[in-house]
């Protein structure tokens, strides 16, 4: 179903410069080139292929697997050159943070190791986590200026999204790590990042054609009943997926054979150019319909997906899933089978939460009735009270450490959004000791407050998971209660949690620092509903342009040594490594940024931010000025006092 080449180029050359002012043709190219249709179907069934000559296998979780170790090589390589112009840019009074680097380029364990994690929480997710990213990116315009955190994404190792985090990084490695900037202006005729025209309403091309509404259903039926016919069980997340894919992969149909293993094979990743892309579900607690804080975290990696957790405590090859695997292997007289990773799929499970979308009435929102009625069947399989899971189903880790893993018995693996256990920010696979992170740049876009703004209850979820025996080894730093966050507005500005590594049992693993980005409300009222399905191109721009100044901080323009702070983080488990003294001004930092283990639980009322610069496009002078005014209100006198 993908473009040939010939009608590629044919489009490439019919299409017009986009609004933004970037050159069309290539752009449209770059974008257009991206992870492949694998699946051996050519369509959205997964197919049964020929075994390799070594059949896969599901291994323990004890170790990273030997294909992340060998790209690590490559990749923790790489981060270094970026990693030093970002701390360049920072400059670090009395402290040669460049050279610093540099002289232990070749020792991974001295050098920062940098992870970011993009929460869920719907399109008000993927456009704040899209500001954040656009601000890390140094090919993103404005990025490196006085005051930007640009290199950052280019310094970063793992990637790691969630539900509406997970559309976000989803769509970056499906269209070849596109920069967000190309993904929000596309280029004419295509419905990358369109979400003027909701999921209801379908896209308004499909490549240089008119696509009506009941012809989009009617795709995402038949593709529906393809896995149906091929002799696989489907859940509503199916559709969801199919349909999510449409604005979220830029290829005809959503790209029904595009799959999430064919991120591997791409060259800027296999070449380890861009980090490590993770998506996050969770497994359902055996014989309930509840997700706890028990529950099992699931990963999905290009190579793998599996868990850490001391339950399933196993790996399985993300190409491979839909094989019959038992107690790890797949019989002598067995097949494989290819296409059951299929890349909205994969997106859709992360982000089940949202298959209810399909169960509203879908009549109200114009769709066709055959739609309908497809979901009344699919519900009739599977059950009305899991409209909201994602089954999986040969269970790949069947009969697979019995003794433990509490589903090995099932057929079927029944898996649900990532935010459900409430850890909605995807920090699991990030705090994992074998993959040594030292610092994670959590962007947090929860709707925790009654304004969906967030206060730090994904943070907690995760502190207390790891206390707990599921938590297999991993360790956290302490957070305080939602009223302290609110109340010191650790949840208004960037907050540093676990930077006193004296918190943390010495004979165990030191967890990352955690650099926590809140939503908070700069330049637009980012805090749109969960449930919004549509957004006009200009709201997507503002709540993108609030996620760039939610990271930079204005540009600067709050604290004009935030991009120094930012620097000062990730250098900080590094300095504690090696024994260096803390630089000044990184101490400096400090004292402003970390949270100290100060309690403050006065109850709060009504948590009602209002933007930091102000929602009109401004002047720089006023724009200051405007920052002034609302300290002021805040009733201190200097940032220093506010932080
Ligand atoms: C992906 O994008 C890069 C950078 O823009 C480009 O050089 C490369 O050719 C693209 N890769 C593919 C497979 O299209
Ligand atoms: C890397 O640094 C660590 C910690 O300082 C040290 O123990 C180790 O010997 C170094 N490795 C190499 C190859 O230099
Ligand atoms: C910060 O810089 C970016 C990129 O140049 C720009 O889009 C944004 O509007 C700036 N923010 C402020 C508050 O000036
Ligand atoms: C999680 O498991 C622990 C035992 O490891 C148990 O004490 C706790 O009650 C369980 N919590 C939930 C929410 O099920
Ligand atoms: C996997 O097992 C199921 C149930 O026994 C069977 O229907 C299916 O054909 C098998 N698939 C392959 C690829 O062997
Ligand atoms: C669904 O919407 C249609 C059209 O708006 C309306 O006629 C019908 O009564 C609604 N059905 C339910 C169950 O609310
Ligand atoms: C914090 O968020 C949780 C939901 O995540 C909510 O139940 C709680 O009421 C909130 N508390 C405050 C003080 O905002
Ligand atoms: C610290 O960790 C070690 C090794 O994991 C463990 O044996 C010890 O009980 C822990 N101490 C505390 C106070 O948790
Ligand atoms: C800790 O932070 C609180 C407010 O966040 C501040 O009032 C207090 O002075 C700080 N304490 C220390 C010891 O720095
Ligand atoms: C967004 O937050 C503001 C207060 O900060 C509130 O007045 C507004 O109603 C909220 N909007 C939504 C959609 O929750
Ligand atoms: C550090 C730690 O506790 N690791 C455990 C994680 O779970 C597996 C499987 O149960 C154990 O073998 C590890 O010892």
């Amino acid at each position: 179903m993908h473009l040939p080449v010939s009608l590629l180029a044919l489009i490439s050359a019919a299409i017009a410069a986009p609004s933004g002012g970037s050159p069309g043709y290539d752009l449209a190219l770059d974008i257009l080139r991206r992870a492949a249709p694998d699946s051996p179907s050519g369509d959205y069934a997964p197919g049964t292929v020929d075994c390799p000559s070594t059949r896969p296998t599901i291994r323990s979780a004890s170790s990273l697997s030997q294909s992340e170790q060998d790209w690590l090589q490559n990749r923790r390589a790489n981060t270094i050159d970026p990693m030093v112009q970002f701390l360049r840019q920072a400059n670090i009074p009395d402290f040669d943070a460049p050279g610093f680097v540099n002289s232990n380029s070749q020792n991974f364990s001295i050098v920062p190791n940098i992870g970011i994690a993009v929460s869920g929480g719907g399109y008000r997710a993927l456009m704040n986590g899209a500001g954040f990213l656009a601000a890390a990116d140094s090919r993103v315009p404005g990025s490196t200026d006085a005051g930007g955190i640009g290199n950052l994404l280019q310094a970063t190792t793992y990637l790691a999204g969630l539900s509406g985090g997970g559309w976000l990084v989803g769509s970056i490695f499906a269209n070849n790590f596109s920069s967000v900037v190309e993904l929000r202006d596309g280029y004419q005729g295509s419905s990358l990042w369109q979400f003027s025209n909701s999921i209801f309403q379908g896209p308004e091309r499909r490549g240089i054609s008119l696509l009506n509404s009941a012809d989009y259903w009617r795709n995402v039926v038949d593709q529906v009943d393809d896995k149906r016919s091929a002799g696989y069980e489907v859940s509503l997340t199916d559709a969801w997926g199919r349909a999510l894919s449409y604005q979220l992969i830029n290829a005809l149909d959503g790209g029904p054979a595009y799959t999430f293993s064919s991120i591997s094979d791409a060259d800027n990743f296999a070449s380890a150019d861009t980090p490590m892309p993770i998506l996050v579900a969770d497994e359902r607690s055996p014989g309930t319909g509840v997700i706890s804080l028990n529950s099992t975290v699931i990963e999905f990696n290009p190579w793998e997906m599996g868990s850490f957790d001391p339950t399933i405590f196993g790996f399985a090859p993300t190409r491979y899933i839909g094989s019959n695997f038992s107690a790890g292997s797949i019989s002598n007289d067995g097949h494989c089978v290819r296409g059951f990773d299929q890349f909205g799929f994969v997106m859709g499970t992360s982000s089940s939460l949202f298959n209810t979308l399909l169960t509203y009435n879908l009549s109200d929102y114009g769709v066709p009735s055959f739609v309908a009625s497809a979901v009344q069947t699919i519900l009739a399989d599977v059950g009305r009270a899991d409209n909201d899971i994602a089954v999986w189903e040969p269970n790949p880790f069947y009969n697979y450490n019995a003794g433990t893993n509490g589903n090995a018995g099932e057929q079927q693996l029944t898996l649900a959004d990532g935010g459900l256990d409430l850890q909605n920010i995807p920090l699991h696979p990030l705090i994992q000791p074998e993959r040594a992170v030292d610092v994670i740049f959590a962007v947090d876009s929860s709707a925790d407050t009654t304004y969906n703004w967030p206060n730090g209850t994904a943070l907690r979820a995760t502190y207390e998971r790891s206390l707990a025996s599921i938590g297999n080894g991993t360790a956290f730093p302490r957070v305080p209660d939602a009223e302290t966050f609110i109340n010191l507005r650790l949840n208004q500005h960037p907050t540093f949690f676990g930077c006193d590594t004296s918190e943390f049992n010495a004979s165990s693993h030191i967890p990352p620092l955690v650099v926590y980005v809140p939503n908070t409300p700069y330049t637009a009222q980012s805090n749109v509903s969960t449930w919004d399905p549509s957004y006009e191109d200009s709201e997507r721009n503002a709540i993108i342009q609030n996620g760039f100044n939610v990271a930079t901080m204005g540009n600067a323009t709050i604290d004009s040594e935030w991009p120094r702070c930012a620097a000062c983080a990730v250098l900080s488990r590094s300095l504690a490594r090696t024994g260096t003294a803390v630089p000044a001004a990184c101490q400096t930092c400090f004292d402003r940024y970390c949270w100290n283990g100060t309690i403050d639980s006065t109850p709060v009322g009504s948590y009602e931010p209002t933007p930091l610069i102000g929602i009109e496009a401004q002047s720089a002078a006023v724009r200051v000025g405007a920052g002034a005014a609302v300290w002021a209100v805040m009733g201190v006198v200097g940032v220093l006092a506010v932080l």
